[in-house]
């Protein structure tokens, strides 16, 4: 395996941290699963306009390669190295705000969280036969969560072709054949073991082996960010009961992706911020300011219509639960106040 070459343009953490001297340390190593570095950091080499780069293939992932992911962690969540995560999903300890009285701006609310279980590969490493073990236990748990959590799980593979656009164009269900997700290994064996539980009111549900195994969504229209992470909170509980996660002392709960550790946690509104949207300058002092990163209305790569953003927590790792939530409420708060001002 030789050195990458990055072109001059390429910017991704990968291309920054991956030193020639990195390189030579890491280039033999394995995982206690087998993964190596070449598919690390597969991803980020066959798509240098990549803003990361790399994925983890397991928990071993991390400690591994240490000296390529570290840099990129702290780079990404502002982590240190010898710093400890601390998770808060005890108690719901959030205070909220009221945003937006009227409704004119924010249109819906989302809060996922990513989960893999415990003992097995993650998604660029795992097995066909381990993706559909995975399958079947979370399968198993979901269709006897409790009261209005309770709903149905359906297989991709068995899905129209109808009802999944009309999921994705509805926020729902992941797009198929993320480029990034390609190259790390992540969509082998497609569609096979993937799939998508939701309840009645679509305001709960469960992705099945995307990029993680599990994302675990609570939705719903309007900016009720409580009644969102209520929602969530009771679902987590009911999951723990039965489903060990995979979790590190230092990074909290592990994912494929290292911009995901930690909380594994993406708060979110849909907001429409048509002048604001304008002033780019402005737009993201505030959200460096909070925090926040700026998405697109059909999510990561996507761009912008009619005025709408997606608006979401950064970092996930180093930062508690309420915290993000805190974050992105006074955020929000902030640009609601400057579209008004315009
Ligand atoms: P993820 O949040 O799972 O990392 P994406 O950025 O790809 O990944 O978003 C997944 C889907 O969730 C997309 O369809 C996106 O538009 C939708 N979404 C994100 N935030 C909201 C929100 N606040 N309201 C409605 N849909 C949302
Ligand atoms: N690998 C891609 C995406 C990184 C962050 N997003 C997600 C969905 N994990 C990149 O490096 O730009």
């Amino acid at each position: 395996m030789c050195y990458p070459k990055f072109p001059e343009e390429c910017t991704s953490l990968l291309s920054k941290y991956l030193t020639p001297e990195v390189f030579d340390v890491l280039k033999d190593k394995r995982t206690s699963t087998g993964f190596t570095l070449n598919q690390a950091i597969r991803s980020g080499v066959e798509h240098p306009d990549s803003g990361i780069g790399v994925y983890a293939g397991d928990a071993d992932s991390y400690p591994t390669f240490a000296p390529l992911m570290d840099p990129i962690i702290e780079e990404y969540h502002g982590f240190k190295p010898h710093s400890c995560h601390k998770i808060n999903l005890k108690s719901n300890h959030f205070i909220p705000k009221i945003l937006d009285p009227e409704g004119k701006y924010i249109l819906s609310t989302r809060i996922r969280v990513g989960r893999n279980l415990k003992g097995y590969p993650l998604g660029p490493g795992i097995s066909r036969e381990q993706r559909l073990e995975v399958a079947q236990k979370v399968r198993q748990v979901l269709t006897v969560l409790p009261d209005d959590l309770s709903g149905m799980f359906y297989p991709l593979s068995e899905m129209e072709a109808s009802i999944k656009r009309s999921l994705i164009k509805d926020h729902f269900l992941f797009k198929e054949g993320d480029r990034f997700l390609e190259a790390a290994g992540v969509n082998r064996h497609w569609p096979e073991g993937r799939g998508i539980f939701h309840n009645k009111d679509k305001n709960f549900l469960v992705w099945v082996n995307e990029e993680d195994q599990l994302r675990i969504i609570s939705m719903e229209k309007g900016g009720d960010i409580s009644s969102v992470y209520a929602r969530l909170l009771k679902a987590l509980r009911h999951l723990e009961t039965t489903l060990e996660f995979e979790f590190d002392e230092r990074l909290g709960y592990i994912t494929s992706c290292p911009t995901n550790l930690g909380t594994a946690m993406r708060a979110s509104v849909h907001i429409a911020l048509p002048k604001l949207g304008e002033r780019k300058k402005q737009f993201h002092r505030i959200t460096k300011k909070h925090h926040l990163q700026i998405r697109g209305i059909h999510g990561e790569h996507s761009t912008s219509k009619e005025g709408i953003y997606d608006i979401s927590n950064k970092r996930r790792l180093g930062v508690t639960e309420p915290q993000i939530l805190h974050d992105l409420t006074e955020g929000v708060y902030a640009l609601i106040h400057a579209e008004k001002q315009i």
